[in-house]
C-alpha cells in the first residue's frame, strides 16, 4: 500500500513538468538521498511534459510519485499517485469535483493500492494554488486543527498536507496542524531555502517537501535532505 510507503518518507523532492531543470541538476536531485520524487504543479501541467519529466527521472532508482492536479496528464508508470482533496478550498471542485470526474472516466483501471489521498490546508494567500481553488487561507490554528482531525478521523486520509507554496509557514500553525492528528502523516511544504528552515520543517513535521529551491540553487536544495533528515522531530 503506498499509504505504509508515505510512513517512511522523511524528505521529498517536488519537481514541477512546467519548469525547465537541467540534466546536471536532475542528477544531483535524483542521487541526493531524498525519500521520493513528486512530479506535480499547478499550471501548465500537460501529459507530454509531465512524460517528458518522468522517462529523465526513471534513469535513476529514486522512485517517483505523480501529484494528480489533471486528469488528461495521469501516467500509469508512475510508482503511485498522490491525490490532493484541498480541504480549505472555496471551489468545491477541488474538495471533490475534479476527483469525481477523474474517478467517472478512469474508475475501473485505478490501481488503489498505489494512491493514497493528501488532505491539503493552503495558508499562502498568494500562492497560485491558493487563488486556482479560492482557499479559504486565512485560518487560526483552531481551524488547522479542525481540519487536520477531519482528514485523520473523518476521512481516514494518510497525509495531511500543510502547504505554504512559496513562503515559509507559521511555525504556530504547523504545531497546530500536529495537534489535530495521531497517524496520519504531517506532510509540509513552502519556501524551505536555507538551512535552519530545512531543520525547522524537520523538526515540526513528518515529512519535509522542498520544490522551489531546486530551481535557483540546486546546491542548496541537495543540501536540505541531509539537514531533514540529522534533525530529530520535536515531540508533539
Ligand atoms: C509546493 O509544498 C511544495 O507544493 C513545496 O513548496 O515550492 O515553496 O518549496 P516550495
Amino acid at each position: 500500500m503506498l499509504a505504509e510507503r508515505v510512513a517512511s518518507w522523511r524528505h521529498v523532492f517536488k519537481l514541477d513538468p512546467n519548469r525547465v531543470i537541467s540534466d546536471g541538476a536532475l542528477d544531483r536531485i535524483c542521487r541526493s538521498g531524498t525519500d521520493a520524487v513528486v512530479i506535480g504543479g499547478t499550471d501548465g501541467i500537460t501529459y507530454e511534459n509531465t512524460w517528458e519529466l518522468l522517462k529523465r527521472v526513471r534513469r535513476y532508482d529514486v522512485p517517483c510519485y505523480q501529484e494528480i492536479s489533471k486528469k488528461s496528464a495521469v501516467i500509469p508508470e508512475f510508482d503511485g499517485f498522490l491525490i490532493p482533496v484541498v480541504l480549505n478550498a472555496g471551489d468545491p471542485h477541488w474538495v471533490i469535483g475534479a476527483h469525481h470526474e477523474a474517478v467517472k472516466v478512469y474508475g475501473s483501471f485505478i490501481p488503489w493500492e498505489r494512491v493514497a489521498a493528501e488532505g491539503y490546508v493552503i495558508l499562502n494567500p498568494d500562492s497560485k494554488v491558493a487563488r486556482l481553488t479560492q482557499a479559504r487561507s486565512s485560518l487560526s490554528e483552531e481551524e488547522v486543527t479542525a481540519y487536520a482531525r477531519l482528514a485523520e478521523h473523518l476521512f481516514r486520509m494518510p497525509i495531511v498536507y500543510v502547504e505554504y507554496s512559496g513562503c515559509f509557514g507559521d511555525p504556530r500553525l504547523i504545531r497546530a496542524a500536529r495537534a489535530g492528528i495521531s497517524r496520519s502523516r504531517l506532510f509540509y511544504g513552502g519556501g524551505i531555502s536555507t538551512p535552519e528552515q530545512a531543520r525547522e520543517a524537520a523538526r515540526l513535521a513528518d515529512t519535509v517537501v522542498v520544490g522551489n529551491l531546486i530551481y535557483y540553487n540546486v546546491d542548496a536544495a541537495v543540501q536540505t535532505v541531509r539537514h531533514v533528515k540529522e534533525t530529530p522531530k520535536e515531540m508533539s
